[in-house]
């Protein structure tokens, strides 16, 4: 195997030369008929028999590794697949900085790791569960489509992290790849691991908020574990990267397309109260604004504790590095440097240098929200192209949260510190409300006519794969 081409023979697609390790072979062999019962329980309900026109990896190589036709999604071929070796990688940062990467698991570090990819590999399943119900309300088969490609794609980030708990964690590994399929989003006595992976995804507005900010929490992490000195989970998570780009793209578009929608509704009729628009059959942008707060500080939750031993340890040991570690200048030890930190003191937000090595998730949050920035902004251009006064924004980074410095304070969108009762005087301007659930819900009507797009979002430019926007992405047998 050169470590590009995918054999795409067997019943798991991959290039890791599957066919010449029976014993892994046969651990992901057993696994995969619970794998695709938790995908007809789980996945998208009342699609199975779809013929959906889905891109399939075919190879790693970044030239061309998509394949687009249509499939049933409990067809689609999930493949176990990695990025090319770099020969001779060495570890880039930590104590062990410039030895060689590991192919194998250090005992010392088996637990810390099998924690990280456990976890990483909890949000791919969790989000799948988010969003069965979605495909029923879908705006247009256009949009179906893609609903469908980020779903076959997180179920194939599952299977990325189960093959690595398979193949190096023995039976450890194999008990948690089964734990995979059995914990359950929002569920009460068996949730996912993390809190946003619980939450609700109830209709479209929410989907494009969490494909924007959720999945971009998933680049972010995954570009920190690709510089890991376990070169397996590097390689994995360079190949998942190149997926994700497209889930940030469908939310991103997503919510520009419904922006578009509603300054076309506010423009061609004059009217900016939100009572009118909402008439009219668009979003109002201030419900759209409080979307962004929901799902923006849901998403900063994830990144853990701003001040972090196990950040520290898992950098320390080479086991999570920093968003592009390889781009970075510094020692890549971090030994005496500083960072830094949002802290709340005595109910007080300041800002506190503290040692670089335990704020790595403060600045891999960092490093999200300037990656963020840019997508708000294109959303404003939107607007300031139909000549409209409003602007949306990211509220600032202590509302509505849960976790870490800020969980036991309540602010407004721009940090100001509230009391409890300001707080729930003021909640329903900040974050979405029943009613605003309520009208959302009145909007989410199936439009399943080919080339035909809901009142409240506009097309996309181009279609996928080069396929107009009038085409059936989706064959919908009912
Ligand atoms: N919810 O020391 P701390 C994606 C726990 S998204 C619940 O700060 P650490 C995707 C924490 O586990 C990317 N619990 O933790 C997107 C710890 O518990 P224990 C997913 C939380 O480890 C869309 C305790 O609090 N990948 O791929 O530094 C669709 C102490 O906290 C939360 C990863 O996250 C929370 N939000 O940081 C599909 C990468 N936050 O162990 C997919 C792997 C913290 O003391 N994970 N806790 O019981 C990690 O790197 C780290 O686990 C975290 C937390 C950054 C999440
Ligand atoms: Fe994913
Ligand atoms: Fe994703």
């Amino acid at each position: 195997m050169d470590g590009i081409s995918v054999d795409y023979d067997g019943l798991i697609p991959n290039n890791v030369g599957l066919a010449d390790d029976p014993r892994l072979k046969k651990a992901l062999e057993t696994w995969h008929p619970g794998y695709i019962e938790w995908w007809k329980d789980m996945g998208p309900e009342g699609f199975q028999d779809a013929l959906v026109y889905l891109r399939t990896a075919v190879s790693v190589d970044p030239q061309g590794w998509a394949k687009f036709g249509f499939v049933k999604m409990p067809d689609y071929k999930w493949g176990v697949l990695l990025a090319p070796a770099v020969p001779g990688r060495t570890i880039p940062f930590g104590k062990h900085k410039g030895e060689p990467a590991w192919q194998e698991v250090p005992g010392e570090y088996r637990a810390m790791l099998r924690r990280l990819i456990v976890i990483q590999g909890d949000t791919e399943p969790a989000s799948v569960e988010q969003q069965r119900h979605l495909g029923a309300t879908a705006p247009s088969l256009y949009d179906l489509r893609n609903l469908f490609q980020v779903n076959v794609e997180e179920g194939r980030h599952l299977w990325a992290m189960v093959y690595l708990l398979q193949k190096y964690f023995g039976t450890q590994g194999r008990e948690e790849a089964e734990e995979l399929l059995h914990r359950r989003s929002g569920h009460q006595d068996n949730p996912r691991m993390l809190g946003a992976f619980n939450e609700r995804t109830p209709d479209w507005l929410s989907f494009f908020m969490f494909t924007t900010f959720t999945d971009r929490d998933g680049k972010m992490q995954l570009a920190a574990l690709a510089q890991s000195a376990f070169d397996p989970l590097s390689r994995t998570c360079r190949f998942m990267l190149t997926e994700e780009a497209h889930h940030m793209f469908v939310g991103e578009t997503g919510v520009a397309r419904i922006v578009e929608k509603t300054c076309e509704v506010m423009r061609r009729h004059g009217v900016s109260d939100p009572a009118a628009v909402r008439a009219l059959g668009a979003i109002d942008l201030p419900l759209i604004q409080r979307k962004i707060n929901l799902h923006y500080s849901l998403t900063l939750d994830l990144f853990g504790n701003e001040i972090s031993t196990n950040a520290a340890n898992a950098f320390n040991s080479g086991i999570k590095g920093r968003y592009r570690e390889d781009k970075l200048t510094d020692d890549h030890q971090l030994l005496d440097a500083t960072y830094p930190v949002m802290r709340c003191i005595d109910g007080q937000i300041v800002e506190q240098q503290v040692p670089a090595l335990s704020a790595l998730n403060m600045r891999l949050r960092d490093d999200f929200i300037s990656d963020t920035i840019g997508g708000v902004g294109r959303w404003n251009k939107v607007i300031e192209r139909a000549g409209l006064d409003f602007r949306l924004s990211l509220p600032h980074q202590a509302h509505n949260r849960h976790i870490g410095e800020f969980a036991g304070i309540e602010t407004d969108p721009d940090g100001n510190i509230l009391t409890a009762e300001e707080w729930a005087a003021r909640r329903d301007k900040f974050l979405p409300t029943a009613a605003d659930a309520a009208f959302i819900a009145t909007l989410m009507q199936p439009v399943h006519k080919v080339g035909e797009y809901a009142s409240w979002i506009a097309p996309p430019k181009t279609g996928i794969d080069g396929k107009p926007g009038d085409y059936e992405y989706v064959k919908i047998f009912e």
